[in-house]
């Protein structure tokens, strides 16, 4: 009895329950999934026949569609697919060598550096599989980058959240271990902020421990004895998560952690937390949507303080089938949300499907991938970069950008100049710096000469990171062109306990220092003769070019129901609302006037920071007639820049204590019918 028969058998719960019974220790060691069990750390699978401990206990196979598992793409998920045998895990016959070389380098380097391989210490295989990467930056340390990855290192032991740390701004890294592991035991699926105001890096995962999605958290990240668990939300259905936090200590919401995911035991939504306290607490969710949308990633604008959630409408999985891009924004600081874009429908790139995922090979299926990108958001524009089929051509890569915080968008660009139709581009990531630059790279088959890739052909190139960088927050772009140095090989993915289909799901890049920090997957390390795959890493360092001034930042503007309308008392309260939040720091009671009297007492703030009521002690409405409520251009801030100027003009009217009825005049007659004109007659 082991994996393998389960794949190939027919299972079903008396099955797999019989099989538990069988192996009563197997049941014992696997008990502890899911709930916070220390022991379960402890647990070492002996056998590779041994059954594999991500998948929960006399789980029923039967619910994998109910429960969301074939379109959840944790490890986890991954590994119940293999179990009940609707998927199949990785494999592949290596030879007996045990060459590990790197080409050299080939070509001259247009974007980028040099790259540099993630992967340090030692690997054994088949559990060599890194990829999907996360990177972050520390803003008063930029020579501390550290970039998270799943790492197959662990997978048998509950523990495939790899991590690497460089402390000289990205020319070297480490992958941290302990006792053989990374430091985040029952920890998965891992990405990565830094939240300045605590100085403190934090890890979010699918964390076992926890019981949904948790991590740990360090101040010195390179010492692998120093992270510190933590627990974010409780669910056994939580999936994808990602994260951001606000480090601009100008933001109105600066310090702010977010982390936002799916819950496939709740609806599918998306759902999300944020902190205010440096992590020591974080919020009830807020649940951000009311169906199945793909959490793509989250990201924020460190002017404005914005925060946005890219979600993809999935159109029920598959190939040739649609997608389309969603977006969700708050303005308070992550208290509520709106649903400001639903864009167009397209097809998503794809060459087959396996399952739910379409995938960008076939002959076999091969790197699931929907079309997800990432977004980046700077100084009130937002952008966005994804791919989609585009006719016969499996993929190819494009770029949207917004100048209203995300609802209008522009007509998709396409950043990939190779148009053969053969060639497919996929998975971009996307960042903005502080310069108002954008860099987006993706995956380019460009360089492949074969007719197609095939996984473990380390003599085959297949792809290549290209790239393309905007010096004016995306109106427009330089050219497209290389990022990392070397073609490389489609890498197999040979681990038995990931699905045989995943390479990488994602990158997400970010920005220090007006550099752009990119991580990838790379098959140029062979293993026993096969290409496999290395999370990589490359920055793009501050341009030559000049970059264009940023944008004049957003306005926002004020009304009110009282405009126009008749007030028969004196009031002394005014209410208005905001287009955006007001920073409160820039209000002040006498921004606002009616009549050019200054309201005098402390305004009150409501409808997160949108609504304001201002006061006076005395009404300033004395004498009948024509009233005007003004504030003046500038007055105070909201929405991240300057209000816009407002002035409404109402009405007092005094009642008539004692109604006099008027005469009336009798209807006059009605006017005679017009004349007809006359027509002419030929
Ligand atoms: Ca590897
Ligand atoms: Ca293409
Ligand atoms: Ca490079």
């Amino acid at each position: 009895m082991n994996k393998r028969a389960a794949q190939s058998g027919v299972l079903n719960l008396r099955v797999l329950i019989g099989m538990f019974i069988m192996l009563p220790s197997v049941v014992l060691a696997l008990a502890g999934f899911g709930i916070a069990q220390a022991q379960q750390k402890q647990f070492t699978v002996k056998s590779t026949n041994s059954i594999d401990p991500l998948v929960p206990p006399m789980f029923d196979c039967s619910k994998i569609h109910d429960l969301g598992i074939d379109k959840q793409v944790n490890l986890r998920a991954g590994a119940i697919m293999i179990f009940c045998g609707e998927a199949q895990g990785g494999s592949a016959s290596p030879d007996e060598t045990s060459s590990r070389f790197v080409q050299k380098l080939l070509q001259p380097l247009v974007y980028g550096t040099t790259d540099v391989d993630l992967i340090t210490g030692t690997e054994t295989y088949p559990h060599v599989t890194q990829s999907t990467t996360f990177t972050a930056s520390n803003p008063d340390n930029p020579l501390q980058i550290v970039v998270t990855y799943n790492d197959a290192r662990g997978i048998n032991v509950n523990n495939s959240a790899g991590v690497s740390v460089s402390t000289d701004g990205g020319n070297t890294f480490t992958r941290l271990t302990i006792n053989g592991q990374s430091p985040f035991p029952n920890c998965g699926s891992p990405i990565i902020v830094y939240n300045r105001p605590s100085q403190t890096w934090f890890i979010a995962c699918n964390d076992g421990s926890c019981g949904g999605i948790g991590g740990y958290k360090s101040t010195t990240p390179c010492d692998p004895k120093s992270w510190i668990h933590y627990c974010i939300y409780t669910s056994s259905g939580a999936d994808r998560e990602s994260g951001w936090a606000d480090n601009n200590p100008s933001s109105p919401f600066y310090g702010r952690m977010y982390v936002s995911w799916n819950d496939f035991t709740r609806g599918q939504n998306i759902f999300l937390r944020y902190s205010t306290d440096n992590g020591l607490t974080w919020t009830n969710e807020r649940q951000i949507t009311a169906t199945f949308v793909r959490n793509v990633q989250i990201t924020g604008d460190k002017v404005t303080g914005a925060v946005y959630i890219a979600g993809m409408d999935e159109g029920g999985g598959g190939c040739g089938t649609t997608r389309a891009n969603k977006l969700y924004r708050s303005t308070d600081g992550g208290n509520t949300w709106t649903n400001t874009y639903n864009g167009p429908t397209f097809i998503g790139p794809c060459r087959t499907a396996s399952g739910y995922f379409a995938t960008m090979y076939d002959n076999p299926a091969y790197w699931r991938h929907m079309g997800w990108g990432e977004p980046a958001a700077y100084n009130g524009v937002f952008s966005y970069v994804y791919a989609a089929k585009n006719g016969s051509d499996p993929g190819d890569v494009f770029y949207i950008r917004s100048t209203d915080m995300g609802v209008t968008f522009s007509a998709p660009f396409q950043l990939n100049s190779n148009t053969d139709p053969t060639k497919a581009q996929w998975e971009p990531n996307l960042s903005a710096s502080d310069a108002g630059t954008l860099l987006a790279t993706w995956y380019d088959e460009a360089p492949r000469v074969a007719a197609s890739c095939q996984p473990s052909s380390p003599s085959t190139p297949c792809y290549q990171m290209h790239s393309r960088k905007s010096n004016d927050n995306g109106v427009t772009w330089l050219v497209d062109d290389t990022f990392s140095d070397v073609a490389s090989p489609l890498p197999l993915q040979p681990d038995p306990s990931i699905v045989a289909t995943y390479v990488s799901d994602y990158d997400y890049s970010s920005s220090v220092l007006n550099q752009h920090l990119v991580a990838w997957v790379d098959g140029r390390v062979t293993i026993n003769g096969i290409s496999q795959m290395d999370a990589f890493f490359d920055r793009e360092p501050p341009g030559l070019g000049t970059p264009t001034p940023t944008p004049t930042p957003m306005s926002c503007s004020v009304s009110s129901a009282g405009c126009g309308s008749v007030v028969f008392t004196p009031p002394i309260d005014f209410t208005v609302n905001l287009s955006d939040p007001v920073d409160p720091a820039t209000l002040q009671a006498s921004d606002f006037t009616v009549n050019n009297i200054p309201s005098n007492l402390p305004p009150s703030l409501s409808n997160g920071n949108t609504t304001i009521t201002f006061h006076y002690t005395t009404s300033p409405v004395t004498t009948r007639g024509l009233q005007t409520m003004h504030i003046s251009a500038g007055a105070f801030n909201c929405g991240g820049g300057p209000v816009l100027e407002f002035a409404c003009p109402f009405f007092y009217y005094v009642r008539r204590s004692t109604p006099t009825p008027r005469p009336r005049w009798s209807e006059p007659p009605p006017p005679p019918p017009p004349t007809s004109p006359k027509r002419l007659r030929r």
